[in-house]
């Protein structure tokens, strides 16, 4: 925690493209120490080395953004749909929806087997942060739709929500699986009315369903 620390380190770690050039010409030749290099002449091969690297550079980039545009439900938008929702081989990981600067209020959400608890079941309306908190032994995820209560809501064959029936605008956004033990959080922009928060995974096993819907995972909630 030196002085001398001080000021010798940012002279070192500075990360920008000149001493991304000192570093390959390092490595290239034995000419150590000499910095503040840009502009000395480099031999062809080098330079041409280089340019050789930035096009590469550009036709990858290029080629992820024809990729992001394809399906235009790509990375950043977890509120858009909602997920199949069945089981998965990949373990689930948190995936907050939202920014939490903007949220007017909050509200927890206890998620277990098989029951969604908020804190309070009435907020007024704005922008609402969820905070799932998974109490249980499973993955869970929260599912926020409008609706006067669960049993207005069309069901599928394998007991879970059907969500390709619900209403357009029907369904708010959701927190989608994440694993037990955990919280995740989710921002939704809430108009007055009636609520259902649920969980719509379906496990299989030894060709057994069960739907964490038709257990009873769901509850009322009113925005006012
Ligand atoms: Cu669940």
């Amino acid at each position: 925690m030196g002085f001398r620390g001080v000021v010798q380190g940012p002279a070192k770690e500075n990360l920008g493209w000149p001493s991304l050039i000192q570093e390959r010409r390092d490595s290239g030749e034995a000419t150590e120490g000499t910095p503040h290099g840009p502009t000395e002449m480099r031999p062809e091969t080098m330079l041409w080395r280089n340019l050789r690297r930035l096009a590469a550079a550009a036709a990858f980039a290029l080629v992820l953004a024809a990729c992001g545009t394809d399906d235009g439900s790509t990375a950043g938008e977890p509120q858009s749909g909602v997920s199949g929702s069945t089981e998965s081989a990949a373990a689930p990981t948190c995936e907050p929806v939202g920014d939490p600067a903007t949220a007017d209020r909050r509200v927890t959400a206890l998620l277990d087997e098989f029951t969604v608890q908020p804190e309070t079941s009435s907020v007024p309306a704005g922008r609402i942060e969820f905070t799932a908190r998974n109490m249980g032994a499973e993955p869970h995820e929260l599912v926020i739709v409008r609706a006067e209560n669960a049993a207005a809501l069309p069901v599928a064959q394998d007991g879970s929500m059907a969500e390709d029936q619900l209403r357009p605008g029907q369904l708010v956004g959701e927190i989608e699986e994440f694993p037990a033990g955990q919280d995740c959080t989710g921002v939704f922009e809430l108009q007055p009315g009636s609520y259902v928060l649920l969980c719509n995974i379906v496990e299989t096993e030894d060709g057994m369903t069960e739907a964490h819907f038709e257990e009873g995972m769901f509850t009322e909630f009113a925005v006012t």
